[in-house]
């Protein structure tokens, strides 16, 4: 118990980094948008959240890789002790935010999942980005990492309820896993249905501007 109290202690002094690697990337990334509104005349980005990973989840995610709760454990093999999820509208969205984000001079991209293109077992859908943002403290330089999560609101739809039905419950596994695999089918088709009317609203525009002309 005493060992596991000064790691603690240990975990609180180094979470001014994270969490200030947190600001830089939620700034970062509501500058891509509001440049995007402004090229584009439309917000990619549905919402933003972000999550500093609990000292509870950060063990018990140890524990499951068979790991010590030291710091250095810690630091080297828990990857989204803090994270940022960005909501997109639509799938296209989600993979031209990927794009300006691999292009970034602050954010260097070390890791990524893509969880779109091949679905987990599970029906989650998302991509993931393990990434390195530079902090500057008084004392210290440092490059900190931080996850980035990208999907649709239906991706999120389905992520967020198997979070709480499945992902992280005991009981959840079976007949509600065979189910919400079911429904993450049902969501991914409306995105494919959603891309089609973008495509097509796209078009109708397209199609206009050329009349006014
Ligand atoms: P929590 O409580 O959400 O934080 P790595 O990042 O490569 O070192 P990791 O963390 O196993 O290894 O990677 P992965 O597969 O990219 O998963 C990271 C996070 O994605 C998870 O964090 C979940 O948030 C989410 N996730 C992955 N699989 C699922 C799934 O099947 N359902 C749902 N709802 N979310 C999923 P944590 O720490 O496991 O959980």
């Amino acid at each position: 118990m005493e060992a596991i109290n000064q790691e603690l202690e240990k975990l609180d002094n180094i979470m001014i980094k994270y969490i200030s690697a947190l600001k830089i990337l939620e700034t970062q990334l509501q500058i891509i948008n509001d440049d995007f509104k402004y090229i584009k005349k439309y917000n990619p980005i549905e919402h933003i959240k972000t999550r500093i990973k609990s000292a509870e989840s950060i063990i018990h995610k140890l524990e499951k890789n068979n790991l010590d709760f030291t710091l250095e454990n810690v630091e080297e093999y828990i990857n989204d002790i803090v994270g940022i999820r960005i909501i997109c509208s639509f799938p296209s969205d989600v993979f031209e935010l990927i794009n300006i984000i691999k292009n970034s001079n602050i954010i260097k991209v070390i890791k990524e999942k893509d969880y779109i293109s091949n679905p987990k077992k599970s029906g989650y859908r998302s991509y993931h980005m393990i990434v390195l943002v530079p902090v500057e403290l008084i004392n210290e330089k440092v490059m900190v990492k931080a996850e980035i999560q990208i999907r649709t609101m239906a991706m999120d739809l389905w992520a967020s309820l198997d979070h709480k039905l499945n992902y992280k419950s005991e009981y959840g596994k079976g007949v509600v896993s065979k189910r919400l695999r079911i429904i993450s089918d049902e969501l991914n088709k409306i995105d494919e249905e959603m891309t089609e009317l973008l495509c097509m609203e796209n078009n109708l525009r397209i199609a206009n501007e050329g009349d006014v002309v």
